[in-house]
């Protein structure tokens, strides 16, 4: 019988002996292979994390101590060890596991994450609640040294560190984001990787000055006023404990051993506590190790040949490929990401153009805020973000591009359903997000062609802000609209189709082809529909709008966003404005968060799939 069959719970854990526990973490990434390369995942990250998350359940208490694990796509080993080893064989499906930490899921999980770097802030607010509140248990924040390159985790690493309330901070440091970790945090702890150890050399020497005759004690007492000269010696990071934090560390993250005997000493002491953990990405899967940024989040793939790179263009790769052609006539244009290089597209243009190519890690904030430096020192910035992870940067995009009216260009990846990783990656919020925000331009393309234009025209033709959101994966289908260019200069929407019936159909995005489609299922039933490419969302082609819906009967608007604040309101307020009669339709997503799974299946499920919206449409035309 294999130890894992043993394990429902942490307290299953604990019993074993430190041998048994290292056949337990061998036969977890055994498992951790064989879900993830059928049902695809997060890789890498958890097969470095095997060792660290048996430690925690071993050291800790949980659940009444708290781990909290950032961005949470490392948590298939705690889901595993927390009593949901048979559920990851419906990861990441529709009803199945999440591939995050879900509170809905588990007692164990303590806090939803997703989107990265938001780990130490909940456990120094559930730190402080706990003090309030009289209670003893200890607080664990997990955080990867690429998470750790967020405004957010430094805002919260002060606070704790002032706070000195007893949290401890376990930085997993395996050199990379996604990609290799880069900047200045990354350097500080490569720094700290390479000096000895700190905690045990003090300790050390410490006993050995003791045991000098009569002068010991007095040494160690002028010893520990001369802290601060000790400190520069022996402390491999005085980063954190310059901060406030007894930093504890190098210590390798697969020597259970070691590891243990680490958090045993955290978990004694007060105050904040940082431990400093040396992982390797990938560890057991030689390839995934040789390719970390390669095996990071997988579709499924065999095990024995490993990932095959694949050529297909999706829309990050076309917006990749046409900003690497424009730059190429135009020197201003730079490109900006927050740590998703590969994700985003922009590998070519990294190689081909690095000066003016910038990686400021998990940063959107001070992307956003950095490409309109550049607008204004004369370059034109291209920032590609996926949708959701723009949410952090809302404010900046008002207040140092929209208000400043500089000519940023942000580029809005993943937009719509995500599908697997579900309700924290979706990007169903930005339509209504942006379009509050004024002098703001906001387009939306219906194929790949549409997006190349549509980049070139902001970029080159367009003065101010403008947003392009586009969704994850390849275009529906290749659309034979010509002279695009001339269009879009004049913020004009495509009139794709016209019919006498009284039905309207507005779409933007992967939604016009749909459109298309659903107009074919509606003839079947005996109506027609006029079909408009919105294109705009902001400003609407009113003019084109308005010629089509005056007299309508019926005007649906069909979008891949929240019905909140997106195309469907932006329509009703016009309709509104001009006083337009006609009955509306909104096909969207409720207001509601979006769960995981296959975008087919959830679709279906909300209604947007083509049968459910011809339906929807010919019920409301008959009504
Ligand atoms: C706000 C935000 N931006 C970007 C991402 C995408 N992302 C997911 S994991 C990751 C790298 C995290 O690196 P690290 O914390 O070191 O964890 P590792 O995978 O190396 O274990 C990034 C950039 C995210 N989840 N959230």
């Amino acid at each position: 019988m294999k130890i894992l069959d043993r394990i429902d719970s942490p307290q299953d854990v604990r019993k074993l002996t430190l041998d048994e526990k290292k056949l337990l973490a061998s036969e977890i990434r055994q498992y951790i292979l064989e879900v993830v390369s059928k049902k695809g995942g997060h890789l890498a990250s958890n097969l470095g994390v095997v060792e660290l998350t048996i430690a925690i359940h071993t050291v800790f208490d949980t659940p009444i101590d708290k781990v909290i694990f950032d961005v949470g796509h490392q948590s298939y080993v705690h889901k595993i060890l927390t009593g949901r080893k048979k559920e990851m064989m419906s990861l990441r499906e529709l009803d199945g596991l999440s591939g995050f930490p879900k509170k809905a899921e588990s007692e164990y999980d303590v806090f939803d994450t997703g989107h990265s770097s938001t780990s130490i802030s909940a456990a120094l607010g559930l730190a402080r609640a706990r003090d309030l509140c009289g209670e003893k248990n200890r607080i664990i924040a997990v955080i990867g040294d690429g998470a750790l390159t967020a405004g957010m985790a430094f805002e919260a690493l002060a606070d704790a560190a002032s706070s000195k309330t007893d949290i401890i901070v376990i930085l997993n440091d395996n050199e990379m984001s996604i990609e290799k970790s880069e900047g200045g945090m990354a350097q500080a702890l490569s720094k700290a990787r390479t000096k000895p150890l700190y905690t045990n050399s003090n300790r050390i020497i410490k006993s050995a000055v003791l045991k000098v005759p009569k002068i010991g004690p007095f040494i160690v007492k002028v010893v520990r006023r001369l802290k601060h000269i000790l400190k520069q010696i022996f402390i491999p990071n005085m980063l954190f404990e310059d901060m406030g934090f007894t930093y504890l560390g190098p210590v390798d993250g697969h020597d259970l051993e070691k590891l243990e005997s680490m958090l045993y000493r955290a978990r004694d002491l007060k105050g904040p506590v940082l431990i400093h953990v040396l992982t390797k990405k990938g560890k057991g899967y030689e390839m995934a190790e040789r390719d970390p940024d390669l095996y990071h989040g997988v579709g499924p793939f065999d095990l024995s040949e490993g990932i095959k790179h694949k050529d297909e263009l999706d829309y990050s790769a076309v917006f990749g490929k046409k900003l690497v052609e424009l730059a190429g006539k135009d020197k201003k244009i730079c490109a900006i990401t927050a740590a998703m290089t590969s994700g985003t597209g922009l590998t070519a243009f990294k190689e081909k153009y690095p000066e003016r190519f910038f990686d400021v890690e998990i940063a959107e904030q001070h992307a956003v805020t950095m490409a309109s430096g550049l607008a204004l020192g004369g370059m034109r910035p291209v920032v590609a973000i996926y949708s959701s992870f723009m949410q952090r940067a809302y404010d900046q995009l008002i207040h140092d591009v929209a208000l400043q009216k500089t000519h940023v260009i942000i580029c809005l990846d993943r937009a719509g359903l995500v599908g697997k990783d579900g309700a924290t990656h979706n990007g169903l919020f930005d339509l209504a997000f942006a379009r509050i925000v004024p002098d703001l331009t906001i387009m939306a393309p219906k194929d790949f062609r549409e997006l190349e234009d549509m980049l070139e025209v902001a970029i080159e033709y367009f003065d101010g802000p403008c947003i392009i959101r586009y969704p994850r994966g390849k275009e529906e289908k290749k659309f034979d609209s010509l002279n695009e260019i001339e269009r879009l200069k004049e913020k004009k929407a495509e009139v794709l189709c016209e019919a006498d019936s009284g039905i309207v159909i507005l779409a933007i995005g992967k939604m016009v082809y749909r459109a298309l489609i659903v107009k074919d299922i509606l003839i079947k039933k005996g109506v027609d529909a006029t079909i408009i490419n919105v294109s705009f969302i902001k400003p609407l082609d009113e003019k084109t709008i308005l010629r089509y819906i005056k007299g309508a009967h019926l005007v649906v608007t069909m979008e891949d966003e929240t019905v909140i604040g997106g195309l469907n309101e932006a329509v009703e307020s016009m309709m509104s404005k001009y006083t337009i009669q006609a009955k509306t339709l909104a096909i969207a997503y409720p207001d509601a968060f979006i769960e995981h799974g296959d975008i087919d299946m959830i679709e279906e499920r909300y209604g947007l799939d083509q049968e459910s919206i011809a339906r929807k449409i010919f019920a409301s035309y008959q009504e």
